[in-house]
């Protein structure tokens, strides 16, 4: 746990009359959640927030209590910079590089607010933040965001609706509690397990809100569109953007494919190669163990992220990015084949 001049950060934090709280484009139910988390916990505590990000959400989150905090920037960019006038600090959630956030950037820069960062990512900009309170070891942000409560808002009660965001964080960026886990992780969700969430509910709303369209989709990319290289103990997958027009994509609909490649057995590395609406091809990695894909994303695909999850991309054709990324997986053939 990295957390840098934090103790002067949080005594300016609970004198503070308004808070903005930004997190990153394309949210997910970690950036979301662990955000309307920890906009709950200062609102109890007393203080104004808001919570601002550059796109919409995905329509499985809308399930979520306190979506009211949320200003989209797309939807409502002079709110935001309104918002952004007001605030007396800036607390960045779920991201460490401040281009992140989109056209919300310039925006944060501009402000004087002094800025703290709750993150879990890898390498997060230093030079960008006045505070942080940060570690890579932990499961998700919203797992640091309870952590946060406890440590510096002891006397802060945690609601049943702060509880609910926490825990669809969790479950996100755990895949259900199935990896990134430490003991905090379930003291974490035991904490908030016992404020009466409705499990059930929060995980049908996150895992099983899909389009039939969406099924189809996985189900077409799965029988024809998949790759298994057992001499390299890896899987890839591809799909360009007229092989999904037949299934009408919504936002998010390949999102979580690029996992089926890990359920072969032996299989340690996946990887999507998916053609965006304006040509470029966006490549997301997994892998199981020590296997370093951050590394593979950051040398060759302009990337980053986590170890086992990160992504990259790739201009040219998805032939040449998929070419491309066979002509260096020799270099790692030795790493995959010895992995446990
Ligand atoms: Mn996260």
């Amino acid at each position: 746990m990295r957390t840098s001049a934090i103790l002067p950060f949080i005594e300016q934090l609970k004198s503070a009359a308004y808070i903005l709280i930004v997190t990153h484009k394309n949210p997910d139910g970690d950036a979301i959640g662990s955000s309307l988390g920890l906009s709950a916990l200062l609102k109890e505590h007393g203080i104004k927030t808001c919570v601002v990000v550059e796109d919409s959400l995905p329509h499985f989150l809308m399930f979520l209590p306190q979506l009211e905090d949320v200003v989209v920037f797309n939807q409502f960019p002079s709110k935001v910079q309104e918002e952004m006038n007001k605030a007396s600090c800036i607390i960045c959630t779920d991201f460490g590089q401040m281009d992140r956030c989109g056209m919300i950037e310039p925006l944060i820069r501009q402000s004087k607010a002094p800025r703290l960062l709750i993150d879990h990512h890898p390498d997060p900009d230093q030079t960008a933040f006045d505070a942080m309170y940060h570690d890579v070891k932990a499961s998700s942000t919203s797992e640091l965001v309870s952590l946060f409560a406890s440590e510096f808002f002891p006397e802060t009660k945690l609601t049943k609706e702060m509880a609910t965001c926490l825990y669809t964080g969790l479950v996100t960026d755990t895949g259900c509690f199935r990896f990134g886990l430490r003991t905090q992780t379930f003291l974490v969700a035991s904490q908030l397990f016992q404020l009466g969430i409705d499990v059930e509910q929060i995980i049908t709303s996150v895992f099983d809100s899909h389009s039939e369209q969406r099924l189809k989709l996985t189900g077409f990319t799965l029988l024809n569109k998949l790759v298994h290289l057992p001499e390299y103990r890896t899987a890839y997958i591809s799909l360009s953007e007229e092989e999904m027009k037949p299934f009408d994509p919504r936002k998010g609909d390949t999102e979580g494919l690029v996992n089926y490649t890990l359920s072969i057995e032996h299989v340690r590395f996946g990887v999507f190669f998916n053609q965006k609406p304006d040509g470029t091809i966006r490549i997301s990695f997994r892998s199981k163990g020590t296997f370093q894909t951050n590394d593979i994303a950051r040398r060759f695909f302009q990337g980053g992220g986590h170890r086992n999850a990160s992504g990259g991309v790739f201009s040219g054709t998805i032939e040449e990015a998929i070419q491309y990324f066979l002509s260096i997986l020799p270099q790692y053939q030795e790493q995959l084949i010895s992995l446990p």
